[in-house]
């Protein structure tokens, strides 16, 4: 038995607003979770130090899916993003501890390697199509095997993905949300042609992505998923709002375009119907929204035995802790697809000191004992919480859109 003895919850924002639980045990064995959900870190901050941290104190460190069945059941209110995201950094934190005490990364805890690594795609993008394609050719240039793709609409101000030149993007940038317009018809036009202009310059030697963010109905999705088949598409993320799994079935019907969601599944509830109907390629749930490592294999499990492939999300907002707990599911799970890899900014890596590598087109989780990754405590200090929003979009009428 190794008890737990303190929980901690850690709010910071070097760039962009973190949330990080600390577990110790008596041992004076750490463990690292991420709780940060964009726009909504300080629920989860309290979820986790008003009614989960006080729960854990004496609990075994070692009895990972006991304490991860006693906060989901104990809860009774279940799933949730503010929830899942609390158990998925005990969940983690725990995993962490494991490894430390075996002296084992978490992968080996996993099953060992079931690859030598794990394929990563980047973001490539552009305030317009030329500019675009320059920074394909840099992230080709960079050994990147697959590159997701995003530029500007025309008629559509501050289209998804893309920051100012030379910017990371960072879309949960202002202390109220900031509105931008958008025009369905203009990207229905524009997005097959700018992924044709990638493949005329480029060819089809690697793999192309495209995040549409949940904007179309079911029918201007099967739409846009044949005017991109002939552009061989790795896939097409999140083409309707996620929460419609029948949705999908349409999509489905009309077009060969692969297609990928789930970044805002919180539980196997929300892909239940989309894996078992096979409606989907690839299952996009992350670790640290989705219940931790412990519920993420239920998902990748389920997803196995309909063929569907996993493809975790991995944007900033989403801590090195998480996209190293990622990295280790990634290594070990059969039906792995990709990772996303957008990459952190400087000032986060102050904070967290991670040992994942990246070469030739694929990351490599650290094999340190646990998860890899240290968090600077006395550098979190130096970046306090500021409000930070993600925008809203609005119709041509004023009306509210899908962001
Ligand atoms: O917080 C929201 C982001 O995580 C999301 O907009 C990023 O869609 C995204 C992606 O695919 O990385
Ligand atoms: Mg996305």
């Amino acid at each position: 038995m190794s008890q737990i003895v303190d929980a901690k919850v850690i709010v910071t924002a070097p760039g962009r607003n973190y949330v990080t639980l600390k577990l110790t045990t008596a041992d004076g064995v750490v463990g690292w979770g991420d709780a940060t959900l964009n726009g909504r870190e300080l629920a989860v901050a309290s979820y986790l130090r008003d009614h989960v941290c006080p729960l854990l104190i004496g609990r075994d460190a070692q009895r990972i899916e006991d304490t991860w069945q006693y906060l989901y059941k104990g809860a009774y209110w279940r799933r949730g993003p503010v929830t899942m995201t609390a158990i998925a950094a005990v969940d983690v934190a725990l995993w962490d501890i494991k490894g430390k005490v075996a002296g084992m990364p978490v992968h080996q805890l996993l099953g060992g390697p079931a690859r030598d690594g794990v394929l990563a795609y980047c973001h490539a993008t552009g305030e317009d199509v030329p500019a675009l394609l320059d920074d394909v050719a840099a992230h080709l240039e960079q050994g990147y095997l697959a590159i997701r793709a995003q530029a500007s609409v025309p008629g559509v101000d501050k289209a998804y993905g893309v920051p100012a030149r030379g910017e990371f993007y960072e879309p949960a940038s202002s202390a109220v949300p900031e509105e931008g317009r958008w025009d369905t018809e203009s990207y229905l036009r524009h997005a097959p042609e700018v992924m044709g202009a990638v493949r005329e310059r480029f060819g089809f030697d690697f793999h192309l992505l495209h995040d549409v963010h949940h904007r179309l109905t079911p029918i201007e999705a099967a739409r846009l998923g044949k005017d991109l088949e002939e552009h061989r598409m790795f896939w097409m993320e999140d083409p309707t709002p996620a929460e419609d799994q029948s949705a999908f079935r349409l999509i489905r019907q009309h077009t060969t375009t692969p297609v990928a969601v789930g970044e805002v599944f919180n539980s196997i509830w929300d892909c239940q119907q989309l894996i078992s109907e096979r409606l989907i390629d690839y299952v996009r749930t992350s670790v640290s929204h989705a219940g931790g490592i412990t519920h993420l294999r239920r998902i990748f499990a389920l997803a196995e035995l309909h063929g569907v492939r996993t493809g975790c999300h991995g944007a900033g907002d989403l801590s090195p802790v998480s996209l190293s707990a990622a990295l280790h599911v990634d290594l070990t799970v059969p039906n792995f697809g990709i990772q996303e890899y957008m990459g952190h900014t400087e000032q986060t890596a102050e904070v967290f000191h991670t040992g994942y590598t990246f070469a030739h087109g694929y990351l490599h989780p650290s094999d340190e004992p646990g998860l890899g990754v240290q968090v600077d405590e006395e550098a979190a200090a130096r970046f306090p919480y500021e409000p930070r929003y993600l925008p809203v979009n609005r119709r041509r009428d004023g009306s509210m859109h899908d962001w």
